[in-house]
């Protein structure tokens, strides 16, 4: 007997061997629609002398960054992320607000879904961004390391599938963080030896940098060049170890999009109040012509009891671009304006803010992945 296929077999062999000839001849971009990539990035763990209010200390970084590397996901993509540790402290990273799902050992709380990566050990972690689109971030996840070990997490929507609001013209990363002048090893430690709270932050920061409010730190000011008329991302990220922030820019209205990875109703805020852990994305519309101006962008926190904090305030500038045929507009002295934020114990602002805060489920933005039987109940 012959060893030959029913010919619908061949048939249907045939075809499945001239797609995965197409699929080779056309790579992702082209062809496959939901096409889900796995992303490669490699973090090393290493101390970097870092200068800021005055004086230089000795920080744990990843890649001597500081605030750390973005990583640039899209919705349904795998991140492989080789951690190598080469400094004293052993550590975890956690992918804060990744959901994980069936794979939490990938999750990074230190000694509850692994050990730490001891000193010169390195450890792979390799998850799935699943469901999920927007801003997350990532920090260390052992003792008090996330006070500089940290960065963005970006999760671009599926491709071809685009946000529930205006594209935006550029998409820009915020990250607010709590600055101590002492190694903060040693506030988390004295602490938890004497049994009061750890000794309060001595500066905010925006990307890094606490701004002129504080001491020897002009130079040490974000700033966001914008150009007129057009929308702008902001992925807010509250990296503070302790603080609810404020956050403001002056002259300017925010629209907020997106929180923790799920997309809201937008709604228009002067203020945005971000608690740490959480991320805010915004739209900033800017105006429609380059104002003689320079706008104050500015965080403080939100606080309703009684332990001490930090009371102070991080600012950072957002600058319009003057086209260079305007030169005396160049020249002329620019205006400053400074935003007015909420009372530090403003707790009716806190409660106003999140009763704004809804999920997209409305027949103009549908919930995503939400089961007919659900729609049917809700309706
Ligand atoms: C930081 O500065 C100290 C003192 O100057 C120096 O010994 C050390 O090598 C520096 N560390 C790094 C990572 O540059
Ligand atoms: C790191 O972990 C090892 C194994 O648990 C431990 O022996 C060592 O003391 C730890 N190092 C630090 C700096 O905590
Ligand atoms: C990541 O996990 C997937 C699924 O378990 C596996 O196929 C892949 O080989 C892993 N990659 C690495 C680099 O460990
Ligand atoms: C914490 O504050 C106390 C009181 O001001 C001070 O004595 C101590 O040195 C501080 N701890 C650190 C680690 O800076
Ligand atoms: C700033 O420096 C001045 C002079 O050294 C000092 O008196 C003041 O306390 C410092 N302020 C802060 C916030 O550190
Ligand atoms: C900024 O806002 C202030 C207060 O509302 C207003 O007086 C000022 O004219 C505004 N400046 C610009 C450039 O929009
Ligand atoms: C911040 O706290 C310090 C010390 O408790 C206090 O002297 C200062 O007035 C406070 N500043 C603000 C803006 O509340
Ligand atoms: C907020 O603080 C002020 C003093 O700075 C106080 O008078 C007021 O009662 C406080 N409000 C609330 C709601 O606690
Ligand atoms: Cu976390």
């Amino acid at each position: 007997m012959g060893f030959s296929l029913p010919s619908s077999i061949a048939f249907s062999m045939a075809i499945f061997f001239a797609v995965c000839a197409f699929l080779c001849m056309f790579p992702e971009p082209a062809f496959a629609k939901h096409a889900r990539f796995t992303r490669h990035y490699k973090f090393n763990i290493k101390l970097q002398n870092v200068t800021r209010l005055c004086q230089t200390k000795s920080i744990v970084t990843v890649n001597g960054q500081f605030p750390g590397p973005r990583i640039i996901a899209r919705e349904g993509d795998r991140l492989v992320i080789k951690v190598v540790n080469h400094v004293q402290h052993n550590l975890t990273l956690h992918w804060h607000g990744v959901r994980q799902m069936r794979s939490g050992w990938a999750d990074g709380p230190a000694y509850i879904t692994q050990c730490p990566i001891q000193t010169g050990q390195s450890y792979v972690y390799n998850f799935t961004i699943t469901g999920q689109r927007g801003t997350l971030f990532w920090h260390a996840h052992i003792s008090w390391l996330r006070a500089t070990v940290y960065g963005p997490i970006v999760i671009l929507p599926k491709r071809h599938v685009p946000y529930p609001f205006p594209q935006p013209f550029k998409e820009v990363p915020i990250i607010f963080g709590e600055w101590w002048k002492a190694d903060t090893e040693t506030v988390i430690s004295q602490a938890l030896q004497t049994g009061l709270g750890p000794n309060v932050s001595d500066a905010y920061t925006i990307n890094g940098l606490p701004g002129p409010l504080y001491n020897c730190s002009a130079k040490d000011t974000y700033k966001l060049k914008v150009k007129p008329r057009r929308t702008y991302l902001l992925r807010l990220i509250n990296a503070a170890l302790n603080d609810e922030l404020f956050f403001s820019i002056s002259n300017h209205t925010l629209t907020v999009v997106e929180a923790d990875a799920v997309y809201v109703k937008p709604f228009k805020t002067q203020t945005v109040l971000i608690t740490p852990g959480q991320t805010t994305n915004v739209l900033l519309r800017t105006k429609s012509k380059s104002p003689n101006a320079k706008f104050v962008m500015a965080a403080r926190p939100y606080v309703s009891g009684p332990a001490a904090f930090d009371n102070s305030t991080t600012t950072g500038l957002l600058e319009y671009e003057v086209a260079s045929s305007s030169t005396n507009n160049k020249n002329k002295k620019k205006q400053l304006f400074t935003p007015v934020l909420p009372k530090l114990n403003d707790t009716l602002f806190s409660m106003n803010y999140h009763k704004k805060i809804l999920s997209l489920a409305n027949p103009k933005f549908p919930a995503a992945n939400v089961p007919k039987t659900v729609h049917i109940q809700l309706l």
